[in-house]
Formats: structure tokens, sequence, C-alpha cells
């Protein structure tokens, strides 16, 4: 199986997020959780672990905003440049404020633009933050090459994330949405469906598609009303216009586990099938994982292997993107036990 992974996203090392309450914490999206993978893969006949090719911008600047995209190549020296009150350290970027709906005015200032393109303060830029996500997102593009030229699975083993990156926001240790960019490249060459099934709900990939026809999204998580991205992964939000009918989500309560999750997905992979699929980009967080600090389902390693099962007998060209997980100890068999079901 083709393996697409990149050093530079050990260059993108953000020192803390802050959680509710303004609790700051060292953040959870670590370049160990790509090195343990790395490592477990590693250990595998089967893994042919290769450096990603360079598309270019114009993938990606087919799925995210021109402006958006410029603000994550300056953000962090610009940010160098602003003058301080204080003698701050300036080892990474997060706004102070956040724009409500009805304001959308887009600020010249450094610190105006940050609110207005970053969600949360959790997904900081750092000097490295640009050309990790970037690299990022050239696995995807290399591993949907990679199906497109014959192979049944490959798997981008992308860090950063991407399923929380919005056309143009940042957010959720997402800067670039990597499996959306795969799939708006495979959609020219086949019917795509992503199947998202990290335990956040992927709202930057709702975001993007919402309104395509020709791009089927499906995503399964925990309830966003009680959970992480709160605001979106709803059972009533199916599209709008053209693409009514071309989004679904599947919010399940916590402490889901493996048997009730297969029992959805299940009835996820019928509405692939129904779709008629040809390409199949599934979004793999492993923070559905019994155990995840960041997750409250019990599903157990022999049912993330079984969801693999499920998943691959549809008999789909299948790309696997990198989300989340953050039991590191965990991360590397669990991903090896999803991959060796295909
Ligand atoms: C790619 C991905 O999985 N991003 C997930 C981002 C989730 N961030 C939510 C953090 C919420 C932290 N809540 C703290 C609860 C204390 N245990
Ligand atoms: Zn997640």
């Amino acid at each position: 199986m083709d393996v697409f992974y990149s050093d530079s996203h050990l260059q993108h090392d953000p020192p803390f997020e802050i959680f509710e309450g303004g609790e700051k914490v060292a953040n959870f999206e670590v370049p160990e959780r790509a090195v343990r993978i790395l490592a477990a893969l590693q250990q595998t006949s089967w893994a042919k672990i290769q450096a990603p090719h360079d598309f270019g911008l114009e993938p990606i600047l087919a799925v995210h905003d021109t402006g958006y995209i410029e603000f994550l190549q300056t953000a962090y020296t610009e940010w160098l440049e602003v003058e301080t009150e204080t003698q701050q350290e300036k080892s990474a970027l997060l706004p102070a404020i956040f724009p409500s709906g009805n304001w959308r005015h887009k600020p010249e200032s450094l610190l105006g633009r940050a609110g207005y393109y970053m969600n949360d303060l959790s997904a900081p830029i750092t000097a490295g933050t640009y050309k990790a996500a970037l690299d990022s997102a050239n696995c995807a593009i290399s591993g949907a090459r990679a199906i497109l030229s014959g192979q049944k699975t490959s798997f981008a083993l992308c860090r950063p994330p991407g399923h929380h990156a919005g056309k143009s926001s940042c957010a959720g240790y997402c800067y670039i949405n990597n499996a959306a960019v795969a799939a708006n490249w495979l959609s020219k060459q086949g019917r795509t469906a992503i199947l998202d099934i990290d335990y956040h709900a992927g709202n930057g990939t709702q975001d993007i598609f919402y309104e395509r026809p020709d791009v089927l999204t499906i995503s399964i998580h925990a309830d966003p009303d009680q959970e992480y991205p709160y605001f979106c992964g709803y059972v009533d939000e199916s599209g709008a216009g053209a693409g009514l009918g071309f989004h679904r989500n599947y919010p399940l309560p916590k402490g889901t586990d493996s048997i009730s999750y297969l029992d959805t997905l299940r009835e996820a992979l019928s509405m692939i099938s129904v779709y008629g699929a040809e390409f199949l980009v599934i979004s793999a967080g492993m923070d559905i994982f019994d155990g995840d600090p960041l997750g409250k389902f019990t599903v157990t390693k022999s049912g993330i292997h079984q969801i693999g099962q499920e998943i691959a007998k549809l008999n789909l060209n299948n790309l696997v993107i990198m989300e989340g997980g953050y039991n590191n100890a965990a991360l590397g068999e669990n991903i090896v036990t999803f991959l060796e079901a295909f």
C-alpha cells in the first residue's frame, strides 16, 4: 500500500492551545502522533512509505479562499513585526476576538485578519505551520493520484489534520482541508464521496461541499450539541441548493461502543453505495478509540478493524486520510489495524 509522509510536519509544533475556561494547555496535536504512526507502518511488510509530490497551490485554491491561504502564508512573519505592549514571546499567533455572524468586514491589520480567519483557540500559527500544512495537503493529493492510477487503497499520513478547516478558516488543529482538496481533485475524474469517521464532526468538509452535488459528504461523530465543533454536524443539515441531499450527519451519543457504531456505519455505507461512488476518501480520525483523551466513544481496537472491513467491503478505490486521534501510545497500532482491513 502506498503511504505518503513528509518530515515537514515536525516543524509544526504549536506550544499551546486554550481550553474552555481559558485554560492554557500543551497542544494535543503533537509531532509525536505522526512519528508513532510512521514507526508502526515501518514495522509492517506492506506499507510503501514515500515522500509526497508537490502539486503547487492550484488544487488547494480550488477549495480554499485565496485571501485565507495568503493569510496562512504570511501571518507568522507579520506577527513578528507587530509591536506589542508587553514583551510577549511570539512563538505562535492566536486571535483574541472573533467576528459574530453579522460582522463580516475583513480588516487590514494582522490581528484583525487573525480573528477573521481563525475560528477557535486550538490552531495557532507558528513558523513551520504553512509549510507543514502544504505538505500535508500534498500527501493527500499524492494519495489521490495513487488510487487514480490503479492502487486499490492508499494512505496519506497527513499532519496537521484537515477536516475542521473551512473554505476560509482554520480551527481544531486544522489549516488546509486535506480530504477536501483530494476529494475535489478526484471528483474531476469520477464520482467521489467522503466518509468522515473522526470523533468530531467534519465541519470544514461540510462547509466546503455543502452546496455541491458532485461530492457526497457523510460524517459520523459525537453529538455536536455536547461536543466540539458545537455549531455544526446536526441531523437536519443535509446540504443546500444543488447540494441538497448530498450531505449527511450521523451524531452519536457519548459512550457509543463498537456495536452501535458499526450499525450506524452500515447505514452510511449504504448511502455511499446508492450514490454510486467510484472514489472514497476516508477522513480517518482515531479519536473514536476507547480511552482517547479528547473523545468519549468506546470503540475498541477490534472495532476499528471491523470499521475498516465494512468500508473495504464496498470495494471502492479508497484514499485514507489521517485526521485526529490523541492516544499517542495506541495511535500507531490503531491505524495499522484499520489499514490492514484494506
Ligand atoms: C482533528 C481533530 O480531531 N480536532 C479536534 C479538535 C477538538 N478540540 C476540542 C478541545 C476541547 C477540549 N475540551 C477539554 C475538556 C477537558 N477534558
Ligand atoms: Zn477529532
